[in-house]
């Protein structure tokens, strides 16, 4: 849009006034970022007007992007870069005395999802809206996000995230768009005509009210809608009886038991409590979306039989696979169509994406829990449980009692969600080549035989203007001075920089841009940890939730090796490094936790021991989240992507660092094989078992973690060493970590792919001296980063399963 420093200043401190009813002087950074949150979102209102209306008008196809999880983090910055007005921001509040960057970080991260998936979900958010589908977020507004998390003697301490306290500048209620959920209750049938009906009563009803946030596309005058629903007690629950009576609390405490739904993030991200509460939570935002969705539907006066023509549902997971069953219900219950044809329109609307083969992440419900709080809703999936089985008797022949046991829904009195999905949606996909060959031909194999059309790959994407714009500011210029700005709309042009591989001064001025960025991460670390890092050591990140899988120990064991040798030998000729972790675990996730105790303990001991020259510090960044990402990831030199191959879908981080510069530090799991593909092999470092070693292993149970504990003095030490006294611990602090290693024979192959690892860290340490060589790979690591953009992977989906079109509009503000 176009505004004028001029305008700017007079809109502004309209804003000030009508916000705060005060002077500029007397008013505090926050009042000051409400301010600007509020001005922009008055400029962008007509916009969103103008999208809302020009979908209705043509009835075009719209996507709903159904997730239990958005990660969105700020706003502020990307509005203003996506309206084109950051510059004109920036200098008309330099003359009104105010820093922009003070106003960015009074922002507070929307925190609403607990790692890659949710991250996921915001940013296909942005690269629709970016390439102009008309399509939108539906989910859960959470009164608190992802736990803060504090590193209290090294240990990780969970404190509520308020990130709503100072209110959200963004969103609009709409309670004029609230809808019904009902829970329990018990269900009649009847016959009206000769169609047998159900009636669901006796239910508890909770009102579901919708949030609306502007989802901006890149300069393109589209926006479109993230709508996340918030629980509140439909009026008269409030019981005045025990009120009028003095029992005050009493009277509170169903409206406390309808609010608490919409409460709290579940802050599992690789683990299913199978919790009630959680259940509540899922078929409390599908109902609503789904309700919304028909509302919106029903303005176009077409049939309902046209329903999967305009709308598209896709479901991130199995969270929102009630999705199925709620539909099927609205269908048949309420909209009086046959089950067939409303089978037919339910199965074309929904698609589903896989995002994880850890067994442990699959969610299942036991069947009673469903049946009481979802009466009408079980049934439906009975039914489709129960039709389902006959197609696999009737037409695939199947006579094998067991693998139809195994294959059902419903079996042994647990409802079991990804089947669900599988048989309820025309598409599931995984998020990375090699995830989506395990789940064809392994995993969901069974499933695969009798759907093969339905499966398909998309690999990842990310934000790509965030993780440069944003994130890298300085990146970005020299990107835009060298190859133009059209990598914004069109990534893939970034390749246009490989022409400067051997350009010196090219490969200069990114070091230093790297260098800069590394000195104020530097700075960070003092100002945060009082830790001393040296910008001219290696910056070694690995930041991403803790998981055994992803084997953070691994990469901390080998610290502990790096530290033995300097020990031996301070003299050791090796380039100085940090290292850097970030990441949360889940806290009841005990093993997880000792891992961040152990990182922290070697961190204290190394980061304090004068004797080795500074040549190694260790760091744990507490609270990693989408802005602290932006802060670390510009400033890596390599980039740790380290899990058991064939544990990892996809990965996003590793494709968020290689834009950035980073070297991938990887086993061939997830995007990683993807991100070698597009860098070549002499671009990134590569090491350990491959995905059909790890299975061959579980096959034949032939790995024994003793024997290579045994055969490899240096990894025996480290492995000691956690529990000799060696770290200032108690002696047995460490011992389940020790005892996963060993005891349990070590499920993800730390020890066995030690070696190798070490070995590889060799190699980066090489090619890190040879300065010109590094800068190339880093050069090449960015120039290919491109393909990773999710505008091309929502291209993907857009095309080859949601078949929706682009709707360009060409509205001016
Ligand atoms: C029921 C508890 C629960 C909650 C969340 C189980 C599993 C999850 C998610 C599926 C975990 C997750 O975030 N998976 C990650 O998804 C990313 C986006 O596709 C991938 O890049 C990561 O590899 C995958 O771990």
């Amino acid at each position: 849009m176009k505004l004028t420093e001029e305008n700017f200043k007079i809109d502004y401190m309209a804003a000030i006034h009508a916000t705060t009813a005060r002077q500029l002087e007397d008013t505090s950074s926050l009042e000051r970022y409400n301010a600007l949150g509020q001005m922009i979102k008055d400029y962008i209102g007509s916009l969103w007007a103008n999208t809302n209306a020009s979908y209705r008008a043509d009835g075009v196809k719209q996507v709903y992007y159904f997730s239990m999880e958005f990660l969105t983090g700020k706003f502020l910055e990307n509005n203003l870069h996506y309206l084109g007005i950051y510059d004109v921001t920036r200098k008309g509040l330099r003359a009104l005395n105010i820093d922009l960057e003070d106003l960015i970080e009074v922002e507070m991260d929307q925190g609403l999802g607990n790692g890659g998936l949710g991250r996921l979900a915001a940013c296909f958010l942005d690269a629709m809206s970016s390439i102009s589908i008309p399509g939108h977020g539906c989910g859960i507004r959470y009164k608190n996000g992802l736990f803060e998390q504090k590193i209290i003697d090294g240990n990780q301490v969970e404190f509520p995230d308020r990130w709503l306290v100072n209110n959200n500048v963004w969103e609009y209620k709409r309670p004029n768009k609230a809808v019904e959920i009902r829970f329990n209750g018990h269900v009649e049938t009847y016959m009206e005509e000769d169609r047998l009906c159900f009636k669901h009563v006796g239910y508890d009803a909770v009102r579901a009210v919708p949030y609306d946030t502007p989802i901006l596309g890149y300069e393109n005058n589209t926006v479109n809608t993230l709508r996340l629903w918030s629980a509140e007690e439909i009026e008269d629950i409030f019981d005045f009886e025990y009120f009028s009576k003095g029992n005050y609390l009493s009277a509170f405490e169903k409206k406390h038991s309808v609010e608490i739904i919409t409460q709290i993030l579940y802050p599992n991200d690789a683990y299913d409590e199978g919790k009630l509460l959680r259940l509540k939570q899922e078929y409390f935002f599908v109902s609503a979306g789904i309700q919304s969705i028909i509302t919106t539907f029903k303005k176009l006066n077409l049939p309902m039989t046209e329903f999967s023509d305009r709308v598209a549902i896709h479901i991130n997971d199995t969270h929102p696979a009630l999705a199925v069953p709620e539909l099927m219900r609205i269908l048949v219950d309420e909209e009086r169509l046959d089950w067939d044809t409303a089978w037919r329109i339910t199965t074309n609307c929904i698609s589903y994406t896989n995002h994880t083969i850890m067994a442990e992440a699959l969610e299942k419900w036991p069947l009673y829990m469903m049946k009481d709080l979802l009466p009408r809703v079980t049934m439906v999936i009975e039914e489709i449980n129960r039709r389902f089985i006959d197609t696999l008797k009737n037409i695939h022949q199947y006579t094998d009692e067991n693998k139809i046991h195994q294959m059902a829904i419903i079996n042994d009195g647990i409802v079991k969600m990804a089947h669900l999905a599988i048989v309820g949606s025309h598409s599931i996909n995984g998020v990375a080549e090699l995830h989506t060959e395990i789940l064809k031909t392994r995993e969901l194999k069974d499933f695969h035989n009798i759907y093969p059309t339905k499966f398909n790959n998309k690999t990842n994407g990310i934000m790509h203007r965030h993780w440069l714009l944003n994130a890298n500011p300085r990146l970005t210029d020299l990107i835009e001075d060298t190859i133009g700005d059209g990598f914004k709309k069109n990534p893939i042009v970034l390749r246009d920089l490989l022409k400067y591989r051997e350009d010196k001064a090219f490969l200069d001025k990114l070091y230093e841009i790297k260098h800069q960025n590394k000195e104020d991460l530097a700075k960070f670390i003092k100002d945060k940890l009082d830790i001393s890092v040296d910008p001219y050591s290696i910056f070694d990140m690995q930041a991403k939730r803790i998981h055994e899988y992803k084997r953070q120990h691994m990469n901390i064991l080998h610290v502990m090796h790096l530290y033995n040798q300097l020990k031996e030998n301070p003299n050791l000729d090796m380039p100085p490094r940090t290292f850097i972790f970030a990441g949360k675990s889940a806290p009841s996730y005990y093993v997880a936790k000792q891992i961040i105790k152990l990182i922290n303990t070697v961190g204290h001991v190394i980061n304090n021991d004068k004797t080795i020259k500074n040549k190694l510090k260790v760091v744990f960044l507490p609270n990693y989240g989408v802005s602290l990402a932006g802060r670390m990831i510009p400033a890596a030199d390599v980039s740790e992507q380290i899990s058991t191959a064939s544990k990892e879908a996809s990965g996003t981080g590793n494709m968020k660092f290689m834009m950035n510069g980073a070297v991938t530090l990887a086993t061939l799991d997830g995007a990683n094989i993807e991100i070698r593909k597009e860098v070549g092999e002499n671009n990134i470092v590569i090491f350990g078992l491959r995905d059909k070693d790890v299975y061959d292993y579980y096959k034949n149970g032939n790995y024994n973690a003793f024997e290579v504990y045994n055969a490899d003095p240096a990894l025996k030490k480290v492995i000691d060493q956690l529990i000799n006294s060696f770290l200032p611990v108690p002696k047995d602090e460490f011992i389940p970590i020790v005892d996963r290693l060993l005891r349990f024979n070590d499920e993800y192959f730390v020890l066995k792919d030690f070696e190798d690892y070490r070995d590889a860290q060799e190699r980066i340490g090489l090619y890190y001296r040879n300065k010109p060589h590094w800068m190339k790979m880093s050069l090449t690591n960015i120039a290919c980063s491109g393909a990773f953009s999710a505008d091309y992977t929502i291209d993907k989906y857009a095309s080859g399963i949601w078949h929706v079109n682009r709707k360009s509009l060409d509205f001016k503000l």
